[in-house]
């Protein structure tokens, strides 16, 4: 699937007659939402210098993220128009949306419903299958490795030229939903899409070092609890949870729980891996496997979430309560023992 010339036109002079653009990325941003962000919005700027840019979301940037042009102006949403202050949403102004499987995730759907209403005019770029394509324009590209692929679709379709911050952006959400290239989703395109933001001068050093070889001991800590409990079930599961508790003891917040799960699912022949983690009287699943035959995003679909093949997510509401399995063992064993001693 790929993006339909007629719909890039569409979305371009959208972008290119507002009064304001403005960026939105989801709640608990990771690599490829502040990516696709950041990426998106200096693109735009460049492009159309006469239209003011701005960046938004619910939560900051995590640390991790703010080596990126322009992480430092990114904002909470804009006011409604029916209040006074600097910035106030005009429903005119053209919102993105990057990474948004769907409207609730940008925490925006009940305070800000005009954005969702068909209201105002919106471009929504993500990669999840299960995005009901919201936007008045929509991108959604499930075959792409990341929202920042997307954007790379977009802007090869239109002949834009990146620049090296750009691409920096952009080369971030693509390695950090590949992890580093290493998912099964880091297809020949995406290899293919890696050197042309390579060309366009995308800092990878920079990046990788930053990303993938920078760890705050909080998170090592954090981490290291993750691993501890590690729990195989006899369905082929690899099960650890984080609890409230957790968070508060190693002093690490909830977006350094992102990369764990990698760990987990290493386990040698389970058939899929899943962190639980408590937070603000929700508990999230999140689901990865590494085979062809077993769908995390149907397991997760049981508990009303969703995602990918391979890796999937889910919420519900309530806490999580430790529960530690014993088995009672033969004493055969532990009495030999004694008579030997
Ligand atoms: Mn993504």
């Amino acid at each position: 699937m790929a993006i339909a010339r007629a719909d890039a036109e569409r979305a371009r002079d959208f972008l290119r007659d507002a009064p304001r653009i403005r960026c939105i990325c989801h709640r608990n941003p990771d690599g490829d939402a502040v990516g696709a962000l950041l990426g998106s919005g200096l693109l735009f700027e460049e492009l159309f210098p006469d239209v003011p840019v701005s960046f938004h979301c619910v939560d900051p940037v995590p640390d991790t993220f703010r080596f990126l042009p322009g992480a430092l102006r990114v904002k909470p949403p804009p006011a409604l128009p029916v209040t006074q202050g600097e910035d106030v949403l005009d429903v005119r102004d053209v919102c993105v949306f990057v990474d948004c499987a769907e409207p609730k995730l940008t925490e925006l759907h009940a305070s800000h419903p005009m954005l969702f209403d068909g209201s105002m005019r919106t471009i929504n770029v993500d990669h999840h299958p299960t995005n009901p394509q919201y936007g008045s324009v929509n991108f959604v590209v499930p075959d792409a490795s990341s929202s920042c692929e997307v954007l790379v679709q977009w802007a090869h379709l239109l002949r834009w030229r990146l620049s090296p911050d750009v691409a920096t952006c952009l080369l971030t959400g693509i390695y950090t939903d590949t992890g580093g290239l290493l998912h099964s989703n880091t297809t020949a395109p995406v290899y293919r899409t890696v050197a042309f933001l390579l060309r366009a001068g995308a800092r990878r050093r920079e990046m990788v070092t930053a990303v993938f070889r920078t760890a705050k001991l909080s998170t090592l800590r954090l981490w290291g609890r993750v691993l501890e409990k590690i729990s195989l079930t006899d369905e082929g599961g690899a099960i650890s949870a984080v609890t409230e508790g957790d968070f508060r003891a190693t002093g690490a917040d909830y977006a350094e729980l992102t990369g764990a799960i990698d760990y987990v699912n290493a386990v040698p022949g389970m058939r899929f891996s899943l962190i639980l983690s408590e937070r603000d009287g929700k508990v999230k699943g999140s689901l990865r496997t590494l085979r062809d035959d077993v769908d995390v995003s149907k397991m997760a679909g049981k508990f009303s979430g969703g995602g990918h093949r391979k890796a999937a997510g889910f919420a519900l509401s309530g806490k999580l309560k430790p529960e530690i399995r014993w088995k009672v063992v033969e004493e055969e064993g532990i009495q030999g023992n004694q008579r030997n001693q």
